[in-house]
């Protein structure tokens, strides 16, 4: 196989069309009116709402900030229970809500949280679990809010790549207290940067709202240290528009998925994501884990694929235990997280966006074969030669 002549990378962001943009655009010039709970907002929120299936949604300018918010709005502190596995941003909000991370390991199948694990961490200093539906696929929401009842703990869930994940037509928003949503332009839905909070509680929506805008309550009253986590209106109007083409991006990424299961499958040392029965797909990734029966590592592998000009990620090395601003923590050790430890070490996001074309997901399966192919002929050779 030839590489591709250009990068082909993990993703791409769905581009609306410029006349569209255009026309939003104008009408927000018309109006004069750039943020803070413009028209446009107003709008979006609304249809989110309903998108998500969820009670209350407050939009916000990023999902880290709209996170920072969640964790503050409940009043969390000293020791949160939350995954290694994740990107950076889980975490540090809680870093910047003087709270301590508390690692637990990840369950073997679903590659997030494992609940027995939490139970066993809890001590008198927990206030709550953040859990992460890492590339959509859902936490164990049953079992932990078991625990959280039976300890008193608040829930929070990053669903940073779950928007439009179901469990039995349920949206994965109304499960916790609070759950967060990423818009940032390499999600599936994207306001080029943005974010969202759902809860179940009109009052709590409040609060989020008051903490998003400084804790401006009127023009004579500020009743909390809010922080600015406002949406503006341009990125609420990509947002209107993106959610317009959203089905077609959605069935066209499901293709994608279809292709390369189909011309995957069978390759030893492929291991491809099943979700369980009733759990929609939020399409936001196509993850593999790589294993020894491969003959090469993933580092390998990803490199190989490299020279063909395609561009993987290693979505989420490293564990965020393993960050030396974390490294220290009891919870941090390898013997703590002995699942997520070698699940780090397999997983390889193959590209998925929308514009991929079929016949270009058909080459990356073929380059993988020959990959493969390449190495255990270099090792039966080797084999040979001792
Ligand atoms: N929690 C979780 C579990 C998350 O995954 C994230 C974000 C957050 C919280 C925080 O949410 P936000 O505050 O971001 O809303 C990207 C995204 O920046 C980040 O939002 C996302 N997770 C993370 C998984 O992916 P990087 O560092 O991998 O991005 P970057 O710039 O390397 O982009 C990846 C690829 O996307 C590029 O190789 C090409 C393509 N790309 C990217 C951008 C920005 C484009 O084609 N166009 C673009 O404009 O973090």
């Amino acid at each position: 196989m030839k590489p591709f002549d250009d990068p082909i990378y993990v993703t791409r962001p769905m581009l609306p069309d410029l006349d569209d943009v255009n026309k939003e655009i104008q009408e927000i010039w018309q109006s004069q009116w750039l943020t803070n709970e413009g028209m446009k907002h107003k709008r979006l929120e609304e249809e989110i709402r309903k998108v998500l299936k969820v009670q209350e949604v407050s939009l916000f300018n990023n999902g880290t900030i709209a996170l920072i918010v969640a964790i503050q709005s409940l009043g969390l502190s000293c020791e949160v229970m939350t995954t290694p596995f994740t990107f950076p941003a889980t975490p540090h909000v809680l870093k910047w809500n003087n709270i301590t991370p508390v690692f637990c390991d990840i369950d073997e199948n679903t590659l997030t949280i494992d609940p027995e694990k939490i139970e066993k961490a809890i001590t008198a200093k927990t206030t709550g679990v953040l859990g992460v539906h890492v590339y959509g696929v859902p936490c164990d929401i049953k079992r932990i809010q078991e625990f959280a009842d039976h300890h008193n703990l608040k829930v929070v869930y990053d669903g940073a790549h779950a928007f439009g994940t179901e469990i039995n037509g349920v949206g994965i928003g109304a499960f916790g207290d609070i759950s967060m949503f990423s818009f940032h332009a390499t999600k599936l839905f994207h306001t080029l940067e943005g974010g969202a909070l759902t809860c179940n509680d009109p009052s709590l929506k409040s609060h989020i709202d008051l903490l998003k805008n400084f804790g401006i309550k009127n023009e004579d009253e500020v009743l909390m240290p809010g922080i600015n986590g406002k949406m503006n209106e341009i990125q609420a109007a990509i947002g209107l528009i993106n959610l317009r083409n959203i089905e077609t991006e959605r069935s066209k990424r499901k293709n994608i998925i279809d292709t390369y299961r189909k011309n995957l499958v069978g390759i030893p040392g492929i291991n491809i994501f099943n979700l369980d029965e009733g759990i929609t797909n939020s399409y936001q990734y196509f993850v593999i884990r790589i294993t020894r029966e491969f003959g090469l590592s993933r580092d390998e592998v990803q490199l190989e694929l490299k020279k063909y000009n395609v561009i993987t990620r290693k979505y989420f090395y490293p564990l965020c235990s393993d960050y030396s601003c974390y490294r220290n923590l009891p919870s941090a050790s390898r013997e703590n997280l002995p699942v997520a430890s070698r699940v780090v070490k397999e997983v390889l996001c193959l590209p998925l966006y929308g514009a991929l074309k079929l016949v270009d997901v058909e080459s990356i399966c073929h380059i993988i074969k020959e990959i493969h192919a390449n190495a255990n002929g270099k090792r039966y050779y080797s084999i040979l030669q001792s």
